[in-house]
C-alpha cells in the first residue's frame, strides 16, 4: 500500500463532473466521472443543460449538489479519503449561482445528502450556461457605459459578451426582480464547488471573475460603472459578490474541507480547499505553461491559450488574470472554424470516397516539390461558419495576389488549379491568423524583426482593432504544446508550426483530463507553497516537477526559413480578411 498523500482536483463541466486523484509524484492514483445525463435522468438535461426559448441555455444546480455526492461516494470506493491533504479544481466559466442567504447552515448532516440540505438555500434553481445567448441588451448597456468595446475590453479584458456573468446577472435583476430581490450572495459556477466542500459561501476567485465583464483587471477591483449597469446599488452588489474576489498572487486556503464530507466520505479533516477557477484556467495549469509558451487546441474548434505579461485587450479575444502566476494574464483566443474547415477541404479532396482519411490532406500539406502545389502567391479564408476573429459571416474566399511598395492586389478565384491547394492554404491561413493575433501578446523578447528578411518594413498591417507596423508580426512564441483532436495528424502540427514558429519546439500531449489535472496541480502546489514547503511560483515548480517524457510529445522544431517566408503572406491576410469584412 502506497505511504504517498493524494491531492484531488474537480471539473464541472457543461456534461459531466470528473475528479482526478494524484500523489505525491504527480501520479494519476484514480479517475471519476459523473454523466450528468445519464446518472441523473430525473432532471431531463440535454447534453447537461436545459435549452428554453430566446436563446436562454441554463442547469439545474440541484444536479450539481447531487453529482458531487455522487463523486465523493465513488472516490471513497476507490481511494483512501484519510490522505487527501488538499483538493481544488475548475467550472465551466460565467455561470451564476443566487442564494438566499448569506451563509450556509452549518448543520448539514452527513445521514442526509447536499440536494435535501443546501437546495433550500438557493434563490434560483438553475445557473445560465456558457452558451446563453439571451443577454443581448445587457451587453449592449454594458458596451455603452464605457464607451465602445474598446474601452470594455480595455477595462474588463474582455468585449460584452452573452454569456459573460455581468450581462446574465443584470438580466436576472431586469427580467427576475422578485429573484433579484431575494438574492442574498452570488457565486459564480467555481466559486459555488468551492462553498459546498468548505460548507460556506466563499469569494469569487480572482481569476475567473475576469469572465465577468465587471471586474478592473488593472485596477484589481470591481469597476463601479459597469457594476451600476447591474445594479444602481453597486455597494449591495459588492455585497452579494463577497466582494473582493481571492488574490491570484499568493495561494491561501478557503478552509478546511467541511464535517459533512469529514464524517460521511472519511475525508481527512486537515484537507484544505483552495479557490477553484475557469476550465480554461486549469488547463493552462495542467501544463508547465511559462511567458510566451502558447497552447493551441485543435478541436471541433480552435482555442488558443497564452500566457503573457502583456496587457494588451482587444474586443476580438479574452485576457484573464493567470491563476496561480502573479502579474501574469492568460490570453484566450476562439475560432468557430477549425477540424470542420478542414474536414470539408479533405473530403473535396478525397472526392468520390467517403472514408474521413487524411492521407491525401496530409500528402499535399507536407509536399513542397511539386511545382503545381506551389502555392507562394495564394491566400484564402475558409468560413463555413460565421468566424469570431476575424468577426464576419461565414465565408469562403481564395485569392492570387501580388504586392507593390504599399499595396496589396488581390485576384478573386473560384477554385485554386488543384484541389489539394486547398489542403495547404487552409491549415496556413488558420495559423497565420493565430499569429498574428497572438503578435501582440508575445513580450519583446519574442520578437525576431532584427534577423527577419522580409518584414523590417514599416508599413501599417491591420488586424481586428489592432495597426501595427509589419514588423511588429515578427515575434516567436517559446515553445508550442498542440492538444485536441487534429493534434494527432502531424502533417498539420507540422504546418502549423512552421508558420507559429515556436523558437524551443513544438509538442503535443494527450490531455483528455486537462482541467481536472490542472486542479490537482494547483491543489498541490498551494498547499507546498503555503506551508513553506516549496518558494518556486507555479510555473517552475510544475516546469521541474513535470513528467515530460511520460506526458508530453516532441514533435518538431519550427523551420526558421519557413517561417521568415509566411512573413510575406501577412499583409494578403489583413487584406483577404478585409475584403471579407465588407461583404
Ligand atoms: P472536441 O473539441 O469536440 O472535444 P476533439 O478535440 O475530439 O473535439 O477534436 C475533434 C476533431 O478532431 C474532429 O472534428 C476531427 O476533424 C479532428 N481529427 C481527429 N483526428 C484527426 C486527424 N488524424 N487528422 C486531422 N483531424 C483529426
Ligand atoms: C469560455 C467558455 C467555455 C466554458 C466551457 O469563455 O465560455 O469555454 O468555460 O466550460
Amino acid at each position: 500500500m502506497s505511504e504517498s498523500n493524494y491531492y484531488l482536483g474537480f471539473d464541472l463541466s457543461t456534461q459531466q463532473l470528473k475528479c482526478l486523484a494524484i500523489d505525491d509524484q504527480l501520479n494519476i492514483v484514480t479517475t471519476v466521472a459523473i454523466e450528468f445525463d445519464k446518472d441523473f435522468p430525473q432532471y431531463k438535461t440535454k447534453n447537461g443543460v436545459f435549452i428554453k426559448d430566446d436563446g436562454v441555455i441554463d442547469a439545474p444546480v440541484a444536479m450539481w449538489l447531487e453529482a458531487v455526492d455522487l463523486c465523493f461516494e465513488r472516490m471513497a470506493k476507490s481511494i483512501d479519503l484519510k490522505k487527501l491533504q488538499s483538493m481544488s479544481g475548475s467550472c465551466q466559466q460565467h455561470g451564476t449561482v443566487y442564494w438566499n442567504c448569506d451563509h450556509l447552515p452549518n448543520d448539514v448532516k452527513p445521514s442526509s445528502n447536499l440536494v435535501k440540505q443546501f437546495a433550500g438555500c438557493l434563490s434560483r434553481e438553475v445557473a445560465p450556461n456558457w452558451q446563453d445567448h439571451s443577454t443581448k441588451k445587457q451587453c449592449d448597456e454594458l458596451t455603452e457605459k464605457v464607451g465602445g468595446p474598446q474601452n470594455l475590453a480595455q477595462i474588463t479584458g474582455s468585449g460584452a459578451h452573452y454569456r459573460f456573468s455581468g450581462s446574465q446577472i443584470a438580466k436576472v435583476h431586469q427580467t427576475e426582480p422578485e429573484i433579484y430581490a431575494n438574492t442574498k450572495k452570488i457565486s459564480m459556477v467555481s466559486s459555488f464547488f468551492a462553498s459546498i466542500l468548505v460548507g460556506d459561501i466563499v469569494p469569487l476567485e480572482g481569476a475567473d471573475a475576469c469572465g465577468m465583464n465587471l471586474y478592473d483587471m488593472e485596477e484589481h477591483k470591481f469597476n463601479e460603472e459597469l457594476l451600476s449597469v447591474v445594479d444602481k446599488d453597486t455597494e449591495s452588489l459588492k455585497k452579494k459578490l463577497s466582494d473582493p474576489p481571492t488574490s491570484c498572487d499568493e495561494p491561501k486556503s478557503l478552509g478546511t474541507v467541511s464535517k459533512y464530507f469529514q464524517e460521511k466520505y472519511g475525508v481527512n479533516a486537515n484537507c484544505q480547499v483552495y479557490p477553484f477557477t475557469g476550465d480554461n484556467l486549469a488547463t493552462i495549469c495542467s501544463l508547465p505553461l511559462q511567458q510566451n509558451d502558447v497552447l493551441i487546441s485543435l478541436g471541433t474548434s480552435t482555442t488558443i491559450l497564452l500566457i503573457t505579461e502583456n496587457y494588451h485587450s482587444s474586443p476580438n479575444y479574452h485576457l484573464f488574470n493567470h491563476p496561480t502566476v502573479p502579474h501574469h494574464y492568460m490570453g484566450m483566443i476562439c475560432y468557430c472554424n477549425g477540424s470542420l474547415a478542414r474536414e470539408k477541404i479533405r473530403d473535396d479532396i478525397n472526392g468520390e470516397s467517403t472514408t474521413c482519411d487524411w492521407t491525401k490532406f496530409d500528402e499535399a500539406l507536407l509536399d513542397d516539390k511539386t511545382e503545381s502545389l506551389f502555392n507562394e502567391d495564394q491566400i484564402g479564408l475558409y468560413f463555413p461558419l460565421g468566424e469570431i476573429v476575424p468577426n464576419v459571416n461565414a465565408i469562403t474566399k481564395r485569392c492570387h495576389f501580388k504586392y507593390d511598395d504599399c499595396h496589396v492586389e488581390l485576384n478573386d478565384v473560384d477554385s485554386f488549379p488543384d484541389n489539394r491547394l486547398d489542403a495547404k492554404n487552409i491549415v496556413e491561413s488558420q495559423a497565420l491568423s493565430c499569429r498574428v493575433r497572438i503578435s501582440p501578446l508575445l513580450s519583446d523578447e519574442a520578437s525576431c524583426a532584427q534577423e527577419s528578411k522580409v518584414l523590417g518594413s514599416d508599413l501599417n498591417v491591420k488586424f481586428d482593432y489592432d495597426s501595427s507596423p509589419l514588423s511588429s508580426y515578427a515575434k516567436r512564441p517559446n515553445r508550442a504544446f498542440f492538444v485536441g483532436g487534429a493534434s494527432k495528424n502531424t502533417a498539420i502540427v507540422r504546418t502549423m508550426a512552421n508558420v507559429i514558429g515556436a523558437k524551443h519546439g513544438n509538442y503535443r500531449l494527450e490531455t483528455p483530463n486537462s482541467c481536472a489535472l490542472g486542479g490537482c496541480y494547483k491543489a498541490l502546489w498551494s498547499l507546498l507553497k503555503e506551508s513553506n514547503r516549496e518558494t518556486a511560483s507555479f510555473d517552475r515548480w510544475l516546469n521541474d516537477s513535470f513528467n515530460w517524457e511520460r506526458d508530453c510529445e516532441f514533435v518538431c522544431h519550427s523551420d526558421a526559413t519557413k517561417w521568415e517566408k509566411y512573413n510575406n503572406k501577412i499583409r494578403a491576410l489583413s487584406e483577404i480578411e478585409r475584403a471579407a469584412a465588407s461583404k
